[in-house]
């Protein structure tokens, strides 16, 4: 597969962004290859700047569960741009976005809109602890909340592809004001609340880990944590920034009937434009500037081109079947994958809901940080390289999940599959 023009446009980026992206977890560097600079994406098709066409199973890291450039998404967007990017004022489609997000989340009463997942959850921090009046708060190994300095403890995603889960720059005050727990094992909780509970502000976690590849809570886990943080007073934050609008039209919360304090969304909320949120009861988002003390703005909260995607897509999600027929394409590949690893005699396993899943490269179970750090990295980059010269995208690191959208076709999962299969022939 000729990729000569990225490795030149590659060497650019060097010269004038550190490791040449503007994402540490697009650098590749995980899986030993040189980045590809896309040029476009069509539906389920990323195209490289040599035109070679993948299937793509990172969809922006979540956003396009329609699929790139989905037509009426475009078309509202560049509806938008027409009548103006930016008020930096209120505008209509702003007030439309969070009807459609409190519709969805019944914990939400009201949701403040800002710009990236990242700003969301250190507001929902920020707003827990002044509301508690509490300092600590309570994070999960392996879990990635965006790259605030209170979440940048054992974080995922690219910290841990970088093997690299706690980052210089943290100032020593702040790292101890931040409790790490271990996911899927109440026990570590108690014992944090135990010694810290009276100063705990909020416990944040990804409900389905998504940022360490998928994790699902283990019967109780959830609802234990819902019941320790009400013993203790502390809020419960789901940082749903991945889970939200992608394994319902709604939430974890929404499958499990556990209902956070406030909650963290972004990603499918914006359409594949920048838009992130944070949300929960009234009394507490009451608090939030300028209706309480509780500080937090954002030049671009709120702009209507970004309403305007993120306002199309979640229309679309309502569609009758949407999420089955998603499931149902996610589940045909992985239960094609698991036969083409058990016809290979490799016991490795797929951890998989909804449109999300994850093959992790280790004969264990996975169900928490220390099993998947067993994965296998090098095998892992290996599958990567020969999948990717096959014409198949999948996110470049272990330490990160597969998404399905529905602009995905049965001949994408037939022939992913296929390839899947070659490679495991070959490695
Ligand atoms: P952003 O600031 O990247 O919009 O969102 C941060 C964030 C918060 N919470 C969860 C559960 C998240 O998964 C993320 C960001 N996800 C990663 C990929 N797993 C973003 C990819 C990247 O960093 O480039």
């Amino acid at each position: 597969m000729d990729t000569s023009k990225s490795e030149q446009l590659f060497k650019k980026a060097q010269q004038y962004m550190p490791g040449g992206v503007n994402s540490p977890v697009r650098a590749f560097k995980s899986v030993g290859l040189t980045p590809l600079i896309i040029k476009k994406g069509q539906g389920s098709k990323l195209y490289d700047v040599n035109d070679n066409e993948f299937i793509d199973y990172v969809c922006s890291w979540g956003p396009l569960i329609l699929g790139h450039s989905h037509p009426e998404v475009i078309d509202a967007v560049c509806t938008a741009a027409r009548e103006g990017t930016s008020y930096g004022a209120c505008c209509e489609k702003e007030i439309e976005l969070a009807q459609l997000i409190c519709e969805a989340f019944p914990a939400m009463d009201k949701v403040r809109l800002v710009n990236s997942g990242t700003e969301a959850a250190m507001s929902a921090v920020r707003l827990a602890r002044a509301y508690t009046g509490r300092d600590k708060i309570i994070k999960f190994e392996g879990c990635y909340h965006g790259h605030a300095d209170s979440f940048l403890i054992k974080a995922g995603s690219g910290m841990l592809t970088a093997g690299v889960p706690t980052s210089p720059g943290v100032p020593k005050a702040l790292v101890e004001q931040t409790l790490v727990c271990k996911f899927n094992d109440l026990d570590s909780v108690k014992k944090a609340f135990m010694q810290s509970g009276p100063n705990i502000a909020a416990v944040i976690v990804e409900p389905i880990a998504a940022n360490m590849g998928l994790i699902t809570p283990r019967p109780g886990f959830l609802e234990g944590l819902r019941e320790i943080t009400r013993l203790y007073g502390s809020l419960l934050i789901f940082d749903e920034v991945i889970t939200g609008f992608r394994v319902c039209y709604g939430g974890v919360q929404t499958l499990t009937q556990i209902e956070p304090d406030l909650t963290t969304l972004g990603k499918i909320i914006g359409g594949g434009l920048p838009v992130g949120a944070y949300g929960g009861k009234r009394e507490i988002m009451d608090r939030v500037a300028p209706e309480g003390d509780v500080y937090q703005a954002g030049t671009l909260s709120g702009n209507p081109l970004a309403m305007a995607a993120g306002i199309t897509s979640l229309k679309k999600l309502r569609e009758p079947e949407f999420y089955e027929r998603l499931k149902g394409m996610a589940y045909h590949l992985t239960d094609r994958m698991q036969s083409s690893f058990k016809a290979h005699n490799l016991n490795y396993s797929i951890n998989r809901t909804g449109s999300l899943f994850s093959l992790f490269f280790t004969e264990q179970e996975v169900f928490d940080y220390e099993s998947v750090l067993s994965c296998d990295t090098q095998k892992y980059a290996l599958f990567y390289r020969e999948l990717l010269q096959a014409g198949v995208y999948f996110p470049p690191s272990q330490f990160e999940v597969c998404f399905v959208s529905e602009a995905h076709s049965l001949n994408d999962i037939e022939k992913t599959a296929e390839e899947v299969d070659k490679v495991l022939d070959k490695i």
